[in-house]
């Protein structure tokens, strides 16, 4: 029997919220890591099943299936549970929540709808243009709506998050923010930053270029505002990895978090310092001056911080967990760890995995070394140990433990949990290695052939086809861990057995909120400073860039007459 105070039983419709979330998140998983096999195994010659024209269609359902479709779907489900739970009070208005489940919903078929139109010869929508969308590669205008309203719909969801928080605040004033409904809210005012640069490339270039009504953007304004959110969107898809690490991975593993106060310094910098970063995607663009390069990079490397901090907190939450289990000495209380568990084994392997992420990502990140592994597939490489693993085995570690507690069902084995979570490790070894040395091999990324006439790869030990092989072999272990996790989800959600055991409530923090200070609170004040940092960040950039050569390429006029010198001002 489910005990009162369990999620599903005080929140049934929120419980069924994050259920069609979920279900979405794993269907767009489950293709997504389809296509991961097939291009792992296409571009390494091992197994050739599709014409390399259609390369770019898998690449770009891979890509948006799982960067964008997977890891936004779950983080609505996550924040959906943790802001209800700990708020411990429902959403405001159920036909809201609803609404954006919808409007995320019809986002998402519309985008699909366009790329899978690719593989259709006869066809003419299509959107071959990867998940990094911007000018001059063009696309279908049904994509781009798609997008945008997928991109409405998580506003929407914000809305909804604050909403709930302002109903809470008005019923307990003066209290503090519970953490994870802190940590929900700050992302989202990250969220709500960063999508102004996605917002307005897809709204007032792509989407009228794509309808003909416009002639095509400036490309590398377009790139610019991509990359405006493009670098905010992975800490996106990371907080709610976070907000598992820092709230439920304490639980799992018989302890407390060790610093409420330093968990809520740590999202407060991300709000602060994700977005005026993205000009580090952009160090070889010519037409940005090197010192806005270089501005881009030392805040980048302030970002580090955050996330040496959240490694230090939930390395000491865990060792309070396994030393509360009886765990001893300076490494011995690893031993006292519930290994068994693939919720917790999941996540940990996703935080080890993490640090290795990390250190390949100073190297993308140094604007000098940037050069080596610019668009080899070392960098791949590196994001598939970030949002491949880190995110990615995190959320599928937490549904471990999560999925029990919006179905009331028994997870269906831990067995195969454990198995599998462990493969996932196992097979992004063999793939991540094998793409990091290809690529300071002068290996490219996103190309369907292994071998371009007249260049030879060079390895520093070892051979091309040696890389390749180990690339492929990870690439199966990869997928058969996907299928083993949906099937394992799967059958929880059928089996018959009820949960037990699942009582909402989180152990509360060593170092509680009552220890950190009141300002860390005035979310106010955090997201003034974020968009002035903003501000600081782009405004000079983006004038240079318009100055250069204009909203759209010399020579060709905007189309409709009457916007044209509205343009002209502008620029
Ligand atoms: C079954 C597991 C997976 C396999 C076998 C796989 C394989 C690959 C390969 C081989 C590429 C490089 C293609 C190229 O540059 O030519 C790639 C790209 C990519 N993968 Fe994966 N992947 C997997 C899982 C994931 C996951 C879980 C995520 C994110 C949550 C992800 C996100 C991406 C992204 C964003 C790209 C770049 C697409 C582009 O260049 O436009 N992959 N993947
Ligand atoms: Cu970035």
């Amino acid at each position: 029997m489910l005990p009162d105070n369990s999620f599903l039983i005080q929140y049934p419709h929120v419980s069924r919220v994050v259920r069609s979330l979920f279900l979405t998140a794993f269907v767009a998983f489950g293709v997504g890591a389809l296509m991961g096999l097939f291009q792992a195994l296409h571009r390494t010659n091992v197994l050739r099943l599709f014409d390399s024209t259609d390369y770019y269609t898998l690449l770009t359902l891979h890509g948006v299936l799982l960067a964008i479709v997977f890891t936004i779907f779950f983080l609505a489900g996550v924040f959906a549970w943790a802001n209800t739970r700990s708020l411990d009070r429902p959403p405001v208005s159920k036909p809201f929540t609803w609404f954006w489940v919808a409007a995320m919903s019809l986002g998402t078929t519309m985008a699909g709808v366009s790329i899978l139109g690719g593989l259709i010869p006869a066809s003419d929508i299509s959107a071959d243009v990867l998940f990094t969308f911007y000018a001059p590669l063009q696309a279908h205008p049904l994509f781009y709506i798609g997008l945008a309203l997928f991109i409405v719909g998580t506003w929407l969801a914000g809305i909804d998050w604050f909403r709930q928080f302002l109903a809470w605040r008005s019923e307990n004033p003066g209290e503090r923010i519970p953490l994870q409904s802190f940590m929900v809210l700050t992302t989202m005012l990250m969220w709500f930053i960063a999508t102004m640069g996605v917002a307005v490339e897809v709204v007032v270039f792509l989407i009228p270029w794509s309808l003909g009504l416009m002639p095509a953007p400036n490309p590398l304004l377009t790139r610019t505002l991509f990359w405006f959110f493009g670098h905010p969107v992975v800490y996106f898809w990371l907080m709610p990895a976070y907000l598992l690490w820092y709230t439920v991975l304490p639980k799992i593993s018989g302890g407390r978090l060790f610093s409420d106060p330093l968990a809520r310094v740590v999202f407060v910098l991300f709000l602060l310092l994700s977005t005026p970063v993205g000009i580090h995607h952009q160090y070889v663009d010519p037409g940005i001056a090197e010192g806005f390069k270089f501005i881009a990079m030392t805040n980048t490397m302030f970002l580090l911080l955050p996330s040496l901090l959240t490694a230090f907190t939930v390395v000491a939450s865990i060792e309070h967990g396994a030393r509360q289990r009886g765990g001893t000495g300076y490494f011995g209380w690893l031993k006292a760890l519930p290994w068994r568990d693939p919720a917790f084994t999941g996540m940990a392997l996703a935080g080890l995995m993490f640090a290795a992420g990390g250190f390949s990502g100073m190297v993308n990140a140094g604007m000098n070394i940037n050069y080596l592994v610019h668009n080899t597939i070392w960098v791949p490489g590196h994001f598939h140990l970030t949002v491949g693993t880190a995110v990615a085995l995190t959320f599928m570690a937490g549904s471990y433990w999560l999925v029990p507690r919006i179905t009331g069902r028994e997870l269906y084995s831990r067995p195969i949990g454990l198995f599998q979570v462990v493969l996932w490790f196992i097979g992004m070894v063999f793939m991540s290695a094998a793409m990091h040395r290809g690529g300071l091999a002068g290996i490219p990324r996103r190309t369907a052939e292994p071998q371009y006439s007249q260049i030879a790869f060079e390895t520093v030990a070892g051979s091309v086809g040696n890389l390749r092989l180990q690339m492929a072999f990870g690439g199966v272990l990869l997928f058969v861990s996907a299928l083993l996790f949906l099937v394992n989800v799967g059958l929880t959600a059928m089996n018959n057995k009820p949960a037990r055991g699942l009582d909402a409530a989180l152990p509360p923090a060593l170092s509680g909120p009552e220890q950190s200070p009141t300002i860390l609170d005035n979310l106010k004040l955090w997201a003034l400073i974020a968009v002035v940092l903003v501000i600081l960040a782009y405004s000079l950039p983006l004038y240079s860039i318009v100055q250069g050569a204009g909203l759209y390429p010399a020579g060709h006029e905007a189309s409709p007459a009457v916007i044209a010198p509205l343009l002209e001002v502008i620029a």
